[in-house]
Parts: C-alpha cells; sequence; structure tokens
C-alpha cells in the first residue's frame, strides 16, 4: 500500500472513530504531501461514512454517533477542498440542492466541490430544497443543469415533482437533469424522467463531461 493510500485509509478510520484531531491532522498531511484530495474526499471521507451508515443500520451507531462523524467529516472536507485543482474555464453552470424534505448534505456538498474542480459553476441551494426554488434559480441563473440529491426514500418522489412543474410551466427542455443520493438509482432516473443518474462524485463528473 502506498503512503497516500494508507493516509486515505487512516481518514476514513478517523471519521468512523470521529476523531476530529485526527481527521485535521490527516487532511493537512494529505495537502502538505501534495497527494491527491479528489481520491482522500472519496477514499476517506466518502468511505468512512458508508461505513457510519453500515454501523447506524446494524444499530451499533446512534443519531449522535451520525452527527458526530458528520461533522469530523465536514471539518475534513473543507481542509481538503483547498487541494482541489481549478479549472480555469467555466463549462456550464449546474443548480444544486438536495430536495425538499430532506436535510442530508455531506454526499451532496461533495458532489458539488467536484463540479467545481471540474470547471463547472455551482449554485449550491443548501438542502430540504422545493421545487419552486430549484426551478425559480435555474431559470434566473440561467443554469445548463439541475442536479439534485437525496438519501431518504420517503423524499426521492419530491424530485418527480420539480420534473413536474417544469412540465408546467413549458421548462422541461430547458435543462438537463441529474440525480444522485442513496435512495435512487439509474432505473428511478429513467421512470421519473431524469436524464442522468451517478452513483459518486467522479462517476458524476464523467456523466457530466458526456453531456
Ligand atoms: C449521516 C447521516 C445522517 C446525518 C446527516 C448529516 C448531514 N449533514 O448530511 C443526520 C444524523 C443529520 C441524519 C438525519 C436523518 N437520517 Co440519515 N443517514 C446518514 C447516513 C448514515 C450517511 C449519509 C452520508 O453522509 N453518506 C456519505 C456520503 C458521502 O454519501 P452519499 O450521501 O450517498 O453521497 C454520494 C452519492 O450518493 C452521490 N450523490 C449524492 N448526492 C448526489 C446528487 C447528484 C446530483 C449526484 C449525481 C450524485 C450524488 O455522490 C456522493 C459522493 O460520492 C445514511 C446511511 C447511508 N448509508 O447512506 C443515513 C440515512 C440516509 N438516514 C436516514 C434517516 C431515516 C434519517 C432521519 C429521518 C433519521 C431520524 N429518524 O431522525 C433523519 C433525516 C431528517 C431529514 N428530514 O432529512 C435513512 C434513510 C432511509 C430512507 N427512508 O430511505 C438512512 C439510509 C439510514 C437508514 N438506513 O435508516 N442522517
Amino acid at each position: 500500500m502506498s503512503d497516500a493510500e494508507r493516509l486515505f485509509e487512516s481518514l476514513a478510520r478517523a471519521i468512523i472513530d470521529a476523531d476530529e484531531t485526527a481527521a485535521v491532522q490527516l487532511s493537512e498531511t494529505i495537502l502538505a504531501k501534495g497527494f491527491d484530495s479528489a481520491k482522500a474526499i472519496e477514499r476517506g471521507i466518502s468511505v468512512g461514512m458508508e461505513k457510519v451508515g453500515d454501523f447506524f443500520e446494524k444499530s451499533e451507531y446512534f443519531i449522535p454517533d451520525l452527527l458526530d462523524c458528520a461533522a469530523v467529516a465536514e471539518r475534513a472536507t473543507a481542509i481538503l477542498r483547498k487541494g482541489l485543482a481549478k479549472e480555469p474555464v467555466s463549462r456550464g453552470k449546474i443548480v444544486m440542492g438536495t430536495i425538499f424534505g430532506d436535510t442530508h448534505d455531506i454526499g451532496k456538498n461533495i458532489v458539488a466541490l467536484f463540479m467545481e474542480a471540474a470547471g463547472y459553476k455551482v449554485l449550491d441551494l443548501g438542502k430540504d430544497v422545493s421545487a419552486r426554488r430549484f426551478i425559480d434559480a435555474a431559470v434566473q441563473w440561467k443554469a445548463d443543469v439541475l442536479a439534485i440529491s437525496t438519501l431518504m426514500t420517503t423524499t426521492r418522489g419530491n424530485i418527480q415533482n420539480v420534473i413536474e412543474q417544469l412540465r408546467l410551466d413549458g421548462k422541461r427542455e430547458s435543462f438537463l437533469i441529474l440525480i444522485g443520493g442513496r435512495a435512487v438509482t439509474r432505473e428511478f432516473a429513467q421512470t421519473i424522467g431524469a436524464d442522468g443518474y451517478a452513483e459518486n462524485a467522479a462517476e458524476t463528473i464523467r456523466l457530466l463531461d458526456k453531456f
């Protein structure tokens, strides 16, 4: 295992343990050594939070644990984002947010960072975003893409509301709609008439580049 991989794995461990001191130190070392920040975010933070999710599902972790781990993940992301190279030219405008009723935003924030690093302009509306806010922002900002996240099966239907409202407004063809998050799949994207689905941040960029 390379030095970089060892650090990414330790970072995942620090997220799982909600060890803020270790996560900050590891993230700073990754930056200082010039290791790939995008890989550190995927293999350290995303993988770490995935494991946290597994523990939650097995009832080994509870909501307060999730909150602690999420806070550490956010802290480490804030450090590592400094290492993401920025493409100077804008390759398109993306309005991003977590759908109405859902407040999960760690994955959405990571995807937004990857988009910015790849040269896209991102307007992040945050979490719990209504169909109307998504559409008004996309129209006013003249966006090319609407990117919508959701982690809950109970809220994924709200993404369909955005698409239906766009149709009612006669604007469905004005934007590409990209969806993601644990509660949705490629099949779900097809069913509701979205243009694309990506499983993680790296795949999101590959998909956007193809549009
Ligand atoms: C951390 C967490 C929380 C934290 C969130 C902190 C935060 N700021 O986000 C807290 C503790 C606040 C929380 C709250 C709740 N949670 Co929660 N949470 C999780 C957990 C454990 C991890 C989520 C996470 O951060 N993953 C890590 C990130 C990096 O991965 P990701 O989000 O999937 O994102 C990646 C991809 O999906 C993709 N992606 C994400 N968004 C997008 C968007 C686009 C456009 C694209 C292309 C790609 C993409 O790229 C990302 C990066 O690679 C999940 C379990 C799990 N395994 O997912 C449960 C989970 C999502 N939560 C769940 C629930 C039920 C809740 C609560 C209702 C709990 C409660 N009883 O109060 C509340 C929700 C309140 C609300 N209304 O929103 C359930 C949802 C079940 C369902 N109905 O489907 C889950 C699945 C746990 C479970 N098995 O029960 N939660």
